[in-house]
């Protein structure tokens, strides 16, 4: 929870493969192939919902199944492949803001959960553009990363107003586009968030308003085309309740899932740095642009690596 959001999590869990990378001392390519492996596997166990994670992982592993002559050259072919993942990723959230800001217009009520910093690109780029618009960001329970986004609203010059999160509905009449991120986009176009996304696209369904997901094409989740779950994080009680509250309370359990499935029926738009598309079209995304295709499951993807 030091670094949050997925796109973020993607970045620092490649920055640190890189320096892992670059701390190995050995000659012997297996070695230094499975010492890599090993860091990506205790990456991959940190963050379970987050896909971005997983596939930055695949997309900076893949070239080191190819042929390499020596330690040195895999690891000069590691540290391209992962410049490139940093690059493509930041590339990609200012792209996301470009294209997410045009959905957004004069007079425009946004409310947004949690802290996304794609979300934000789409809302900063707006407002910097010369949008006229507001936004109503939630608190975000129990982490409140909802105070994370309102400095940077503020910062940027943004008019905001700061909600508990059950007042979501209450507001709703007010809003007229929701705007989210992601942390992984499933094959039939459910995006997975921050606990309390479903309850609010579920509002503004009701109340007609807009949904917007901003997710890079590496949120994207892959094995979902085989049925695959994405796994929902359900972190600590005690994050929810203090410990000394709750063992008082010995017939109450906390649950604390970090986060919920919002179907794609309540999603408008998905904004991606390749454009925006309707949630249905997520399949495309996963063949065309992560190279993963029905049949070649188990290997990573090639064309983005
Ligand atoms: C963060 C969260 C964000 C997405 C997208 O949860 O749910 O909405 O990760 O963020 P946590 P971004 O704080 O538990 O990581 O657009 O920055 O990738």
């Amino acid at each position: 929870m030091e670094i949050r959001g997925a796109g973020r999590i993607a970045r620092a869990a490649v920055a640190a493969l890189r320096d892992e990378a670059g701390a190995i001392t050995t000659s012997d390519l297996s070695v230094f192939r499975n010492s890599l492996e090993k860091a990506a596997g205790i990456l991959l166990a940190t963050r379970t919902t987050a896909v971005s994670l997983p596939n930055a992982v695949h997309m900076v592993m893949a070239p080191l199944s190819g042929d390499v002559p020596s330690v040195d050259a895999a690891r000069e072919k590691f540290f391209e492949a992962c410049d490139q993942f940093i690059r493509l990723s930041e590339n990609a959230v200012e792209r996301i803001g470009n294209i997410g800001a045009r959905h957004i217009r004069d007079g425009d009520v946004v409310m947004t959960h949690c802290n996304s910093e794609a979300a934000l690109a789409c809302l900063i780029r707006a407002h910097r553009n010369g949008t006229s618009f507001e936004v109503f960001a939630t608190e975000v329970r129990p982490r409140n990363q909802g105070l994370l986004t309102i400095k940077t609203l503020n910062d940027a010059g943004i008019q905001t107003s700061y909600i508990v999160d059950s007042a979501a509905r209450y507001f709703m009449k007010d809003i007229n586009l929701v705007v989210v991120g992601a942390d992984a986009v499933s094959v039939n176009g459910a995006v997975v968030n921050k606990i309390g996304t479903s309850q609010i696209a579920l509002a503004a369904h009701e109340s007609r308003a807009r949904v917007m997901v901003a997710a890079e094409t590496y949120k994207f989740a892959p094995r979902t085309i085989l049925g695959e779950y994405i796994e929902i994080e359900e972190r600590e009680g005690e994050e929810v309740l203090p410990l000394s509250v709750s063992r008082k309370l010995p017939r109450v359990r906390v649950r604390n899932p970090a986060f919920d499935v919002t179907p794609a029926e309540y999603i408008d738009l998905i904004v991606t740095e390749e454009g925006a598309i309707p949630p249905q079209m997520a399949y495309i995304v996963i063949r065309d642009y992560l190279g993963w295709h029905i049949g070649e499951f188990g290997k990573p993807p090639e064309n983005r690596a």
